[in-house]
């Protein structure tokens, strides 16, 4: 990461001044950043610091078994004010309400944790590193340099996060740096086996029903894989809102597909879309005139009435016409994969 010493200097005069420390990530938190603000809590109370995570949203059943995660307090109005704020793995600071409050919170200095490529850098220090695999990584370095010891439990956190945004290293993001920084966390006592099983592979029977419905109803158009997750959906399986999260990846191994978009309908009609892409298509890119953002293989947005159809419609469009402007037919990324081994 470009500036990785100056900032890493900014926030230590940050840290400095800092007694209480508050901690957040975005709305709908994933275990990437639950286990990034559990690893960093652990981090600056051994520094001496009172640092609490503040989630208001659900807490993902997937990171329950994490050190410190009944810890987390789910009500600002029981947090005193703090000195400086951490926001870990959002891109930009509007996702982080009600945990975060731009207005109430302008004159507490906020340091932006982030590996998102759309991240706004947004923050009175700006760590942010589009390479990293997971917001875990990057923080990984930075709770070093900040000369804290990653104890096993903070290194259960971070490998946490490492195995989910990665999908346990399987992803473009995974890199040696992802593995060695793993090997690492190994090292230190965080154990692989239980993470992945905890993380990935322990799913509820809800999700499983919630499964049938949504691929009962799959869609496709060439190479362009649609599917989507409705409130009665979610009200006859009895699923919980992570129980959708794993969709999209699922959706994105489908052979034929070169984009695959997973359209969540809330009860108000919004209409939350996950975007994959194998091919020539950015996936960032293409979520970007509606406000959202990402990566280049993952991204997301939110599309908002006049109904959920429309709002599906306008988005498919879009899709194909990226598609078409890339070129992409049936199977062309995987082609291209095969014969040049990327
Ligand atoms: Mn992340």
């Amino acid at each position: 990461m470009k500036n990785l010493g100056k900032e890493l200097r900014r926030l230590r005069g940050l840290l400095a001044r800092a007694r209480t420390v508050r901690i957040v990530t975005h709305l709908s938190p994933d275990a990437d950043g639950i286990s990034a603000c559990l690893a960093l809590r652990l981090a600056l109370v051994e520094l001496g610091k009172t640092a609490d995570v503040l989630v208001v949203d659900p807490i993902p059943g997937n990171c329950w078994f994490l050190p410190g995660c009944d810890r987390i307090v789910q009500s600002r109005s029981h947090l005193p004010p703090p000195d400086l704020i951490f926001s870990l793995d959002a891109g930009e600071p509007g996702l982080l309400a009600p945990a975060y409050d731009p207005e109430q919170d302008k004159t507490i200095p906020l340091v932006n944790v982030d590996h998102h490529l759309t991240n706004t850098l947004f923050g009175t220090v700006n760590l942010v590193d589009p390479e990293a695999g997971a917001s875990c990584e990057l923080l990984y370095t930075v709770i070093g340099r900040l000369g804290a010891d990653i104890t096993a439990e903070i290194a259960t956190c971070l490998l946490a996060g490492l195995v989910s945004d990665t999908q346990a290293f399987r992803t473009a993001n995974t890199t040696p740096h992802t593995l060695r920084v793993a090997a690492d966390l190994m090292q230190r006592g965080a154990p692989l086996k239980t993470v992945v099983a905890e993380i990935l592979e322990s799913k509820p029977l809800a999700w499983f029903r919630l499964m049938g419905l949504v691929f009962a109803d799959l869609r496709s158009m060439g190479p362009l894989v649609w599917a989507e997750v409705t409130p009665s959906m979610r009200l006859a399986t009895g699923a919980r809102p992570e129980d959708v999260d794993g969709i999209a990846n699922l959706l994105s191994t489908v052979r034929e597909a070169e984009v695959t978009v997973l359209f969540k309908v809330s009860d108000d009609g919004t209409v939350k879309v996950s975007v994959r892409t194998k091919g020539r298509v950015n996936a960032a890119d293409l979520c970007m005139p509606f406000g959202g953002g990402g990566h280049a293989r993952a991204a997301g947005c939110t599309l908002v009435g006049p109904s959920p159809a429309a709002s599906k419609d306008r988005f498919l469009s879009a899709a194909k016409e990226a598609l078409e402007k890339a070129g992409e037919t049936v199977g062309a990324a995987t082609e291209r994969a095969a014969r040049t081994g990327v």
